[in-house]
């Protein structure tokens, strides 16, 4: 249990946000009510309104995330009521179709009740198993499921979905997603034919599943959330760093680019290419994606909104700035202050394996 005099200040910090922001009245009202419950069983409980507003300041108060501008527009499920493994599994399943929406992705989190986690990062993510095949990144989390019983397909591949493990009462329990869960988009080039030979694909849908979101001082533990793709994290980073995907040489070699030369600028013409592919198949494919223009326009018109609503606005420049052309958007030429206080808020938790 938290220590009571903390979590009292807290819950008032947030109440008071929370009622002045929604223009609600009746604030000591609430406040003497929380107090109560405070003294008789040393915490207390968020309304459904009140958790649903906190996770939007939350998102808000993200400092890394250039796509704030949407931060009204979350919708919330509030599953503090389950908590148990199989009802978990069985409302992520249902997190992601909703999210999904056809294509339309809908900003979304579902908060569970306590004592349950994902120890996964993200709720969709490619094995990762050693030099050469998949996803380096998830290199500890594939060894982590192994470990726990996880059987890879006969025939590993680039792109096999792992397994969410959710953690309760101190057991690990593995869950398989099924294809209708995983919505994935292939890639190919609107002028290039060879591309698609590639195969490569990304999911639709980054669900971050590790982050503990803190509310008035109440922590939740496991409260998965997704927005939609930027196309420079799948294009930019994802399939094109050299200690991911790598897939710069062999997206070079399918349109035909001089390689042997660092100055024929090969590396960024394929990295252009590969950003140009993806948005061109997600499009194709009628699937909602972010492109680095847009979004950091936003971001800036997002950063005068908040600024007219008297709030000062987090943020840490490398996270926002675009790894693809980052001096064409205003960010670049900004500073940011980063306030790793602010509250409520997405916190890091100590990883699961
Ligand atoms: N770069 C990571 C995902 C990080 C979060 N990005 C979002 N979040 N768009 C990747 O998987 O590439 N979101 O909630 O929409």
């Amino acid at each position: 249990r938290a220590p009571s005099a903390e979590l009292w200040t807290d819950a008032q910090t947030f109440l008071k946000a929370f009622y002045r922001e929604t223009r609600r009245s009746g604030l000591p009202a609430r406040l003497a009510e929380v107090a109560g419950e405070l003294a008789r069983s040393g915490t207390y409980q968020l309304t459904s309104d009140e958790l649903a507003h906190g996770a939007k300041m939350a998102w808000r108060h993200s400092a890394r995330c250039v796509g704030r501008a949407y931060w009204p527009a979350l919708t919330v499920r509030d599953l503090r009521h389950i908590q148990t493994p199989d009802e978990v599994f069985a409302e992520l399943r249902a997190h992601l179709k909703a999210a999904w929406n056809g294509g339309q992705i809908k900003a979304l989190i579902s908060v569970f009740g306590p004592g349950v986690r994902i120890i996964n990062d993200q709720l969709i993510r490619y094995a990762g198993y050693g030099p050469g095949l998949g996803d380096p990144q998830n290199a500890a989390l594939t060894r982590f499921l192994l470990a726990h019983g996880w059987q890879p397909p006969g025939q590993p591949g680039p792109f096999d979905v792992l397994p969410l493990a959710i953690e309760w009462r101190g057991q690990v329990r593995l869950y398989s997603l099924s294809a209708e869960d995983v919505q994935e988009v292939k890639l190919t080039h609107p002028t290039c034919p060879d591309f698609a030979a590639l195969n490569l694909k990304w999911h639709a849908l980054p669900v971050i599943s590790d982050l503990h979101l803190e509310v008035g001082g109440l922590r939740f533990g496991c409260a998965p959330f997704n927005g939609w793709y930027l196309q420079t994290e799948i294009a930019a980073r994802n399939l094109a760093d050299a200690q991911r995907y790598d897939q710069l040489p062999t997206v070079a070699r399918a349109l035909g680019l001089e390689t042997r030369r660092e100055r024929s600028l090969w590396r960024d013409r394929a990295l252009l290419e590969l950003n140009v592919a993806t948005l061109h198949s997600f499009d194709a494919a009628g699937v909602k994606l972010a492109d680095h223009h847009s979004v950091s326009r936003h971001f800036v018109r997002f950063e005068a909104r908040e600024r007219q609503s008297g709030r000062a606005v987090q943020g840490r420049w490398s996270w926002l700035i675009s790894p693809l052309s980052p001096a064409t958007s205003e960010i670049w030429h900004r500073p940011y202050q980063e306030d790793e206080t602010a509250r409520p808020a997405f916190v890091r938790a100590a990883p699961g394996w």
